[in-house]
């Protein structure tokens, strides 16, 4: 019996099985509005059999975006054009879910194939970019951010608070709060990136605080029979990763006591000097760790493409929900791949009818 084929239930909903699609930016947008790429790209994917699919990252205001090309929900043009993303992930049997964030001083850069590098200053199509301090990323990323005022902080977690009933209007039903990877509130969390002296920076709690503030607020407005959850780089490979992850477990408790549904563990990417070790299934047990300690569930990505491995992570109980993104560009088919690696009697079950019927009636061809 498959561990990654069965169902898995958090609060009213049931996912058909525990792949889930990782949230995936396609930076293929103009002024944060979903096209006819993004409605085939997420089409494709739900339709290949996985019980989630997260829509990319989000931003919750035109500065959170991390390049021009990424999406965005701070306006109603954009909140109706994600209806219809919406709506075709859960017409192909998946739970529709989105991410929103706000890319901090990351953002107002290049697409990753056109430099990966802030835009210039002179570029109309760039931003001054924010962050809890004027410290610079660095390395690719080396513009300086200005420093948040008490304003700003409001602001953008109005915004979020904004963004997340937009989420709830365009029929998406899964939540995540983007508080990873070096973006705005992974920087707050981070003591590479906050060098701040007031109550928002400084020890744990003062570098946790725009985290749990934020959460608080968009928890009040997102329903409590939907998911709501939160990404999280819980280690950076750093050097200081005992003190990191004992920060983020605890913080992570707090966010369970707040009302999270799932954790999906990630990593915190807030320095160019990580030195990440990347494997098959390497977070596995950083994410067990956080799922035995916290008590949450827990998804994670990163390295789960092999089916093998999916299902173990399920088995072992280290995972709830296995993220594969990359295995799904090059085959959004990867749950019928996953099925017969796996030995399923009937893999064709994953497919949509009219794929099914034909692999099924030639099968032994
Ligand atoms: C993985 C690594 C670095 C950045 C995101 C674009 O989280 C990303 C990203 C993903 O939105």
């Amino acid at each position: 019996m498959s561990r990654l084929f069965s169902p898995f239930s958090l609060k009213d909903l049931t996912l058909r099985n525990r792949i889930a699609v990782p949230p995936m930016c396609q930076y293929s947008a103009t002024d944060g509005i979903p096209n006819e790429w993004h409605l085939a790209h997420y089409t494709q994917i739900a339709r290949g059999g996985a019980g989630l699919v997260i829509v990319e990252a989000t931003a919750v205001a035109p500065e959170g975006r991390i390049t021009p090309a990424c999406l965005g929900l701070w306006n109603e043009q954009q909140a109706q054009a994600h209806a219809s993303i919406a709506r075709a992930i859960k017409q192909a049997g998946a739970v529709p879910g989105i991410q929103i964030g706000h890319a901090g001083r990351k953002g107002s850069a290049n697409r990753p194939w056109e430099g990966d590098d802030h835009l210039v200053e002179s570029d109309p199509r760039g931003w001054t970019t924010i962050s809890p301090s004027a410290v610079a990323f660095g390395a690719n990323l080396p513009k300086v951010p200005r420093e948040m005022t008490l304003a700003d902080i409001q602001r953008v977690q109005e915004d979020f608070v904004t963004a997340a009933k937009r989420a709830l209007e365009a029929g998406y039903e899964w939540l995540e709060l983007h508080f990873a990877h070096g973006y705005l509130a992974q920087s707050f969390f981070s003591v590479h990136a906050n060098k701040r002296t007031d109550a928002y920076g400084g020890d744990a709690q003062g570098r946790s605080r725009f985290l749990l503030e934020t959460m608080a607020a968009v928890r009040k407005v997102w329903p409590e029979r939907l998911p709501f959850t939160i990404r999280f780089g819980v280690i950076e490979y750093d050097g200081r990763d005992e003190e990191t992850l004992a920060e983020a477990i605890a913080l992570s408790k707090q966010f369970r006591e707040g009302g999270l549904d799932l954790l999906n563990v990630s990593m915190g990417f807030t320095t160019p000097a990580a030195n990440i070790p990347w494997g098959p299934a390497f977070l596995a047990p950083i994410a067990e760790r956080v799922r035995r300690e916290t008590g949450l569930p827990v998804a994670s990505a990163w390295g789960f493409g092999r089916p093998d491995l999916a299902e173990n992570a399920i088995k072992n109980n280290q995972l709830d929900l296995v993220m594969i993104g990359r295995a799904h560009l090059e085959n959004p088919h990867w749950p019928y791949h996953a099925a017969i690696s796996l030995g399923i009697d009937k893999p064709s079950w994953v497919l949509p009818a009219p794929y099914a019927h034909w692999l099924e009636r030639y099968h032994k061809l």
